[in-house]
């Protein structure tokens, strides 16, 4: 290799600038290390910048889903909503990028072509598509849980004579739907955004749906100027509150600290109607128990049916509206638009694929049940193959040539969510393992970045070259994940959680539900016992 074509040696390679990306960057250079960020789309964002269908916005309040690391950050930015939009998020994250004069160690539109551990010098050995190549003596994965659209092959699709969509790859020219029909596959939190917003607009809504939502109202609207202010007044003190909570938001709606099943029925309704009125997820938290005991939290999906079936005037659509596995168990829909009230509209239509299962896709549209729906626009509102589809697709090989391909097919294995064992020096952020799924995924990207940062500096302080999970703590900490949740209603139904949206996709509950605060307790805790669990070299 000649001096000229020696591939730039670098602390850090970050591997995308979403949210993630930007806040390890920021860190690196308040540490003075040397570090690089590179994107494959041609703008900081993630998934905001990838997500943009019309709809989409945040389910965590904008004030509590927003970066703590600076506070001139913090109280310059003025949100316009308590549910913030996509084009407002977008925004955001190009003005953090600004504001924190990132872009100049961030490579827009240089996707990563391979990654490879280099035992002998104890550095990743790094090239993009366009053939850029870095030496780094750390990587970190900051590529998205929920980045790889996940597409169902249905038999006939390619046929189709119309457009098809991926909420999660929507095109960034305007898309006009006005007088077309179109449907819809899909009821998740993606479906549940968009699904009202194409209603508006389309000659027809046809929503084929294989699982009903649990969709609870948002009360969205303009950010309250005097609450903001309040929050602004003590940003720092706010934020440390939000830090207690298990999820990392909702420090002003707590959940009580009783069980659904110790109060009276009467009771027990008017602070179910009480939670529906604050919004979002603090409905979850009516009582302490509602992810905990099964009947408990059947007492909160009657109430939540009950609603629905008040509000879909149609008997037989708002039967097939109604889940009936645990509310939660997949992740909750938080509606800013009127979810269930759409279904009202007299061009709005639902297809139970439960009933009518979906047969092929025609040129003119799909087949279910014998019936042939027309349709001008297919929409594939079908989600993501969640936290490890991106990595198990990158040929990223660690010690001895290990893949993720290889290595995580029966599941991602991990220890705290933030290495695993075979690659060295490479750490993951909002992954399988942790409890960022569960969370307000800042929070949870702050506290990753700030143990990532630490275990970096006491590396470098003892001249260490290289980390990474012992296999016994791994396997301790794969075991732990998985009996955190069984003692929830986690396992009781089909989620993204379990990989049971994918087609093939062993069945393993990849995040960790133990609440924030005891995951970042259990990461201090390895962190001050000099990285227990972990080898270091
Ligand atoms: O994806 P999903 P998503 N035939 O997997 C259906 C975050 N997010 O993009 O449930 C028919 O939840 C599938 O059916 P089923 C958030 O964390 C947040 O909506 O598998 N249907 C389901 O209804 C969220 O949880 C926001 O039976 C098929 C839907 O497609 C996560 O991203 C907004 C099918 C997929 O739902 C994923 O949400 C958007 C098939 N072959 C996303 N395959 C916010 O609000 C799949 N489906 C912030």
């Amino acid at each position: 290799m000649n001096h000229t074509d020696e591939a730039e040696l670098l602390d850090l390679l970050i591997v995308g600038a979403g949210f993630s990306g930007m806040a390890m960057l920021h860190r690196c250079r308040a540490m003075g290390l040397r570090a690089l960020a590179i994107e494959a789309a041609p703008s900081v964002g993630g998934t905001w910048y990838h997500n943009r269908y019309p709809g989409a916005r945040v389910d965590i309040q904008s004030l509590e889903y927003s970066f703590s690391i600076d506070e001139d950050l913090q109280q310059e930015w003025h949100w316009t909503e308590r549910y913030a939009s996509q084009p407002e998020l977008l925004r955001y994250a190009n003005h953090v990028a600004d504001r924190l004069d990132l872009r100049r160690d961030i490579r827009l539109s240089t996707r990563l072509e391979e990654a490879h551990w280099d035992e002998a010098t104890a550095t990743w050995h790094a090239q993009a598509t366009n053939g850029s190549r870095w030496r780094a003596r750390f990587i970190l994965m900051a590529t998205g849980p929920l980045s790889a659209p996940s597409s169902p092959h249905f038999e006939g699709l390619d046929n189709f004579g119309g457009r098809v969509l991926h909420t999660a790859a929507w095109p960034h020219e305007p898309v006009d739907f006005e007088g077309l029909k179109v449907g819809v596959v899909g009821t998740g939190s993606s479906g549940v955004q968009v699904i009202p917003q194409l209603a508006r607009r389309a000659k027809s809504v046809t929503v084929f749906q294989r699982t009903p939502a649990y969709v609870v109202p948002a009360h969205n609207g303009p950010l309250d100027p005097a609450w903001e202010a309040s929050i602004k007044g003590d940003y720092p003190g706010f934020r440390a509150r939000t830090r207690k909570m298990r999820g990392g938001f909702g420090s002003e709606h707590p959940p009580y600290m009783v069980s659904a099943l110790d109060v009276a029925p009467e009771e027990r309704q008017a602070r179910y109607e009480e939670r529906w009125r604050v919004g979002g997820f603090a409905f979850l938290g009516t009582f302490y128990d509602t992810m905990l005991d099964e009947r408990s939290n059947a007492l909160a999906a009657e109430f939540v049916r009950d609603k629905i079936r008040a509000t879909v005037r149609d008997p037989q659509t708002a039967a097939a509206l109604c889940p009936d596995y645990p509310i939660g168990c997949k992740r909750l829909c938080v509606d800013s638009a009127g979810y269930y009230e759409t279904y009202n509209l007299p061009h709005v239509s639902l297809v139970d694929l439960r009933k009518s299962p979906i047969e092929r896709v025609t040129q003119r549209g799909i087949v279910s049940g014998g019936t042939e729906h027309d349709l001008d626009v297919l929409v594939l509102a079908t989600g993501f193959d969640a936290m490890t589809g991106t990595l198990m697709r990158l040929d990223v090989r660690g010690r001895d040539g290990a893949t993720f391909r290889e290595q995580w097919q029966h599941g991602p294995l991990n220890y705290l969510g933030l290495m695993t064992r075979g690659f060295p020096n490479l750490f993951h952020i909002a992954g399988a393992g942790s409890t960022a799924a569960f969370t307000n995924v800042i929070v949870s990207i702050e506290h990753h970045v700030d143990w990532i940062a630490t275990c970096i500096a006491w590396m470098r302080e003892r001249g260490l070259a290289s980390i990474e999970p012992g296999e016994d703590a791994q396997a301790a900490w794969m075991d732990y994940v998985l009996q955190t949740a069984k003692g929830t209603v986690m396992l009781g139904c089909n989620s993204w959680y379990l990989g049971a949206n994918v087609p093939g996709k062993p069945r393993v509950f990849m995040p960790l539900i133990s609440g924030y605060p005891a995951y970042a307790e259990r990461c201090a805790q390895v962190a001050a016992r000099g990285y227990e669990g972990f080898v270091l070299e």
